[in-house]
C-alpha cells in the first residue's frame, strides 16, 4: 500500500474504537494475576501481541520454517517472501522511499548502536560535536559516549525543564558549525513528553549536521513519516509495536547508507569473499549479517497490519483520552506527585508518592493484579534532573480502559493505607 492510501485510510479509521473487540485480539490480558483480573499498564516497556502477531509466527514454524535468502527450495522461498513482504510492510508504515532505507534489526538499541559504530566511528574525529538530550534513554545516551571515546568527539547534553520539556532555546545555544550529528528521542519513555522532532531536525540541518530520531516510544502512539521529517535516521523496536522481542528497525537515507561501512560482518552481507577481497551486499543487506530473527519479522509486519487495521488517528485519539482521564484521577490522589507535564504527551504517567518507594508502590499493585513499571526507567540523567531515585510508571496502549485507570488509582489508595 502507498502512503497515500495509508493516510486516507487512517484518516477515515479515525472513529471510536471497539475496545471489547480489540481486548479479544490479546489472549494475555484475560488472564488473571494473584487472583485479581490483570491491569497492564507497562505498554512503554513492552506491549502485548494480538491472536494475528501470534498466528503468523506459529504458521511460520508450523509451515515453512526455513534460512532465507539462501535456499532454493519451497520453504526458504516462501520464507524469504514473507520476510521481504514485512519490510515492504513496514517501509509504507513509515513512508520511507525504498525498502533499502530498511534495516532489520533487533531493536531500536542495536539501529543505534549500527548509526554510531558505523557512521559515527568513521566520520568523527576530535572537536566535532554530537548533541543528545537530558532526556534520552541510556540507548541514546551510551552508544554516543562510547564513538565520542573512540574518535575523540564531544557531547553535548539538552537540558530539559521541569515540566520534562526540551528547553529548545538551549538547543539552539549548542548548535555550532563543529555539530556533526544530532541524536534525540521522539517521545520521552520516562515522561511522555512528545519532542517538537520536525524542528529539531531542522535546526540540525541548517548547521549541516544529521539528525538521528530515537522512535522507540512513538511508532506506537503516532503517525511517523521519515519523508515528511526529513530524518536522516529513525531507529524503533518491534515489541512495543505489537510484535515480537528481538526486532527492531533502521530507517537510514539511501545515500548515507550507501556511503557508510558495514557494522557486523558475516552471511548473507556479502556479494563475494576471497581472500584478497571482499565485496559487500547491495542495501539494506550490507547491513544484516548472519541470519535475521525471521519469525520475528515476520510477526512483526503482522503486527503492524494490525496497527494499520485500527488507525493510529484512532488510536493517538482514545489513548490522549485515557491520558486525560488518567491525569486527573491521579491528580485527585493526595501526596502523589507527577513527573513529566509537558504540554504534549502520549499515554505516559510517570509519578512519585510521598512515603512509598516506587518499587513497593509497585509490588503492592502486583499483588492487585495491575503491572506497572518502577525504577529509573533506563533514565537515569531524567531522574538526576528532577532529583529522585525513581518513578512509578503507568503506560497504556489502546487497550486500556478508564475501568483500568479506576483499578490503579484504587490500589494506590491502597498502598497508602499500607504505608500509613
Ligand atoms: N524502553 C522502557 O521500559 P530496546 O530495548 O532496544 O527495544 O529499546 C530501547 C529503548 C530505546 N529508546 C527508548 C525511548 C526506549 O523507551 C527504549 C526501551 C523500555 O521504557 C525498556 S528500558
Amino acid at each position: 500500500m502507498t502512503f497515500d492510501n495509508t493516510a486516507k485510510k487512517l484518516q477515515s479509521q479515525a472513529t471510536v474504537l471497539d475496545i471489547e473487540q480489540i481486548r479479544a485480539d490479546f489472549p494475555i490480558l484475560s488472564q488473571q494475576v494473584h487472583g485479581k483480573p490483570l491491569v497492564y499498564l507497562d505498554n512503554a516497556a513492552t506491549t502485548q501481541k494480538p491472536n494475528q502477531v501470534i498466528e503468523t509466527i506459529d504458521q511460520y514454524y508450523r509451515q515453512y520454517n526455513s534460512n532465507i535468502h539462501r535456499g532454493v527450495h519451497t520453504l526458504s522461498e516462501r520464507g524469504t517472501a514473507a520476510y521481504e513482504k514485512a519490510r515492504l510492510t513496514i517501509r509504507d508504515f513509515i513512508n520511507a522511499s525504498s525498502e533499502k532505507e530498511i534495516i532489520l534489526l533487533s531493536g531500536a538499541t542495536e539501529a543505534i548502536n549500527l548509526v554510531a559504530q558505523s557512521y559515527g566511528r568513521s566520520r568523527l574525529s576530535e572537536g566535532d560535536e554530537i548533541i543528545i538530550s537530558q532526556m534520552e534513554h541510556h540507548s541514546n545516551i551510551v552508544p554516543w559516549q562510547i564513538v565520542a571515546e573512540q574518535t575523540g568527539a564531544s557531547l553535548k547534553v539538552i537540558p530539559i525543564n521541569d515540566a520534562g520539556e526540551l528547553i529548545m532555546d538551549e538547543y539552539r545555544k549548542l548548535l555550532t558549525d563543529k555539530t556533526r550529528l544530532v541524536a534525540v528521542g521522539h517521545i520521552s519513555n520516562a515522561l511522555g513528553s512528545i519532542n517538537p522532532i520536525k524542528e529539531i531536525i531542522d535546526l540540525a540541518h541548517e548547521y549541516g549536521a544529521l539528525a538521528l530520531v530515537d522512535g522507540a516510544q512513538a511508532v506506537p502512539h503516532t503517525v511517523v513519516d521519515v519523508q515528511a521529517l526529513d530524518c536522516d535516521f529513525y531507529a524503533f523496536s518491534g515489541h512495543k509495536l505489537f510484535g515480537p522481542t528481538g526486532t527492531g528497525v533502521l530507517y537510514g537515507k539511501q545515500t548515507l547508507l550507501e556511503d557508510m561501512p558495514p557494522y557486523q560482518a558475516g552471511g548473507d552481507m556479502i556479494k563475494m569473499v576471497t581472500f584478497e577481497k571482499t565485496i559487500y551486499n547491495d542495501l539494506p543487506y550490507k547491513f544484516e549479517a548472519g541470519t535475521p530473527h525471521i519469525s520475528g519479522v515476520i510477526g512483526l509486519g503482522a503486527a503492524i497490519e494490525y496497527v494499520n487495521n485500527i488507525g493510529l488517528q484512532a488510536i493517538a485519539a482514545y489513548e490522549h483520552e485515557l491520558l486525560d482521564y488518567a491525569t486527573e484521577a491521579l491528580t485527585t490522589v493526595k501526596g502523589l506527585r507527577i513527573i513529566g507535564t509537558a504540554a504534549n504527551k502520549v499515554s505516559v504517567l510517570s509519578f512519585i508518592m510521598d512515603n512509598i518507594h516506587p518499587h513497593d508502590l509497585g509490588t503492592i499493585l502486583d499483588h492487585a493484579g495491575i503491572a506497572i513499571r518502577t525504577g529509573h526507567h533506563c533514565a537515569m540523567p531524567v531522574m538526576q534532573h528532577f532529583q529522585i531515585p525513581a518513578t512509578a510508571r503507568a503506560s497504556m496502549a489502546f487497550y486500556n480502559t478508564k475501568q483500568e485507570i479506576d483499578c490503579l488509582v484504587q490500589g494506590i489508595e491502597y498502598a497508602k493505607k499500607v504505608f500509613a
